[in-house]
């Protein structure tokens, strides 16, 4: 190929073996492909610093409803922010799990910081917000694990 550099990547066997693996499964026809996606990435999180950017996503959260008033955090979380919630996506998982998706829009800033308020009410087992730039087309996830 014209114009690449090669680079030579120091990695410890077991870490390879599982990075191995990991691209197989995703499909990967080699090594080179699977790492460039991950520097892609990495600098499209990087360009993404800018709180005023412009984005759409989804905020995924599994909950347990049965835990102490979380029906009501979350709920007045959403109505505080209705202006960045477009649509609200809810399917009961299992007697006392909730899967909810809200489909959201607004600046990347307003966007981790919704996150960030549902992910720390208590009861919210997992969250995770996967956003697009309208503008570029990259994807970026951050996620969150309590
Ligand atoms: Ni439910």
């Amino acid at each position: 190929m014209d114009g690449v550099t090669r680079i030579g990547v120091s990695l410890e066997p077991e870490l390879l073996k599982e990075f191995d693996d990991v691209i197989m499964k995703r499909g990967y026809v080699s090594r080179s492909e699977a790492i460039r996606d991950l520097v892609r990435d990495a600098l499209a999180e990087n360009e993404w610093k800018n709180p005023d950017q412009y984005m759409v996503g989804v905020i995924v959260m599994i909950y347990d409803h049965t835990v102490g008033s979380v029906k009501e955090k979350l709920m007045n979380i959403q109505h505080d922010r209705g202006h960045n919630i477009s649509t609200t996506i809810h399917v009961h998982l299992d007697h006392d799990r909730c899967m909810e998706m809200l489909l959201v829009n607004g600046h990347l800033g307003d966007l981790k910081k919704l996150t960030d308020e549902i992910t720390s009410v208590k009861g919210v087992l997992r969250g995770k917000l996967t956003m697009v730039s309208p503008a570029t087309g990259n994807m970026h996830h951050i996620g969150h694990r309590h």
